[in-house]
């Protein structure tokens, strides 16, 4: 088990590699070109020099998250094959810097979604939270506005404003695009990225969607194990596995996380583990990592992971905002050592028990 930080880079995070060198247990960082634009080949100086500055803060680039999809080859368009060979260019410059881990999604238009991104809890903290009566009142164009409104001046990952200022297109585009022809293009895509990944053994790891149900109507794949199993097996490449994010899954109470942690036993390439208290059904809020102050059972999710044999790429993933820290929402430093510390300590428990 490796544990790590994800870390935005210096123009876009509020946080430093100096701070992250000194969280215990943490030596890798999980980052991306964030200036970048889905669709683009990334240039290989760019990726030395991003890994020359973690390197030079004693750290070391455990993965990639993300690297996003374009639009068009999650729509099946007929300018796929163009973007495809750009993402291949991409990992060829990844593989040959000695990165080993990509993390993506292929949920249409957006990223995760939350209602408010600054919910107070009884302690004072604040956190992201969804509420799907709050979803159903309103359109993408307005959520949008509200959580831009609330990001601190960060720009949040997958809602990145060039991305919004074309939604009323995006929109269209999708009309036709069901879940079975979405997942036909993922495994479209997957198919065409294998060769590359086999060659510079590069594992990647689709993240599920957040929340894991169809949001504005637009299909969503990777929301359940029977989903994830099917995906495991359409292109059955050891390169072609899963981010395993409590969160995302979590957010649907009848998902068994354990049970979905051993359907996907060796092809976890990346787990995101964070706790989430569940209010009512569509009704969630994010906690603080400690099983107590959520609804799922931290332990039990670390010994499974731990049981089934993961050896990959882990980290805390959203914290709340705690001390006063202004960040990217989700992403302070404080709440997610916090996390780090406590995964960390469930493992060396269970390790030595
Ligand atoms: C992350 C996702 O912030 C989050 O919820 O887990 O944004 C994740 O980085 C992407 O979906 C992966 O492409
Ligand atoms: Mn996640």
């Amino acid at each position: 088990m490796e544990m790590t930080f994800r870390w935005f880079g210096s123009k876009y995070d509020s946080i430093t590699l100096e701070q992250i060198r000194q969280i215990p247990g943490v030596r890798g960082v999980i980052t991306t070109l964030y200036g970048s634009k889905p669709g683009e080949a990334w240039a290989q100086e760019e990726v030395n020099a991003l890994k020359a500055e973690v390197e030079q803060a004693g750290l070391k680039i455990s993965g990639i998250e993300s690297v996003n999809i374009h639009d068009d080859i999650k729509t099946g368009a007929a300018s796929r094959d163009k973007y495809i060979e750009n993402y291949i260019k991409t990992l060829e410059v990844l593989g040959k810097a000695g990165i080993h881990m990509v993390c993506y999604n292929f949920m249409p238009v957006f990223d995760w979604t939350r209602s408010n991104l600054a919910k107070p809890r009884k302690d004072g903290s604040t956190v992201l939270a969804y509420d799907q009566s709050v979803i159903d009142q309103i359109d993408p164009e307005a959520m949008f506005a509200s959580l831009d409104a609330k990001s601190n001046g960060f720009v949040l990952p997958g809602w990145e404003p060039e991305r919004m200022a074309h939604i009323k297109e995006l929109f269209e585009a999708y009309k036709p695009v069901t879940k079975e022809k979405l997942f036909d293009n993922l495994v479209y895509f997957l198919k065409a990225i294998m060769p590359v990944c086999d060659k510079y053994d590069i594992n990647m790891a689709i993240h599920p969607d957040d929340p894991a149900w169809p949001v504005f109507n637009l299909p969503r794949i990777i929301t359940n194990e029977e989903q994830i199993v099917k995906m495991l097996k359409a292109v059955d490449n050891k390169h072609n596995g899963l981010t395993f994010c409590t969160g995302s899954l979590g957010t649907n109470p009848k998902n068994d996380l354990c049970g979905i942690i051993r359907a996907a036993k060796g092809r976890i390439h990346f787990a995101h583990v964070r706790n989430l208290y569940h209010e009512a059904p569509g009704k969630f809020e994010e906690a603080a990592h400690l099983s107590a102050d959520g609804s799922f059972d931290m332990y039990a999710i670390m010994k499974t992971l731990h049981d089934t044999g993961f050896d990959g790429i882990i980290r805390p993933d959203h914290g709340r905002t705690i001390w006063g820290e202004v960040s990217m929402p989700g992403y302070g430093l404080y709440d997610r050592a916090l996390g780090a510390a406590y995964l960390n300590g469930l493992w060396e428990a269970i390790e030595k028990s």
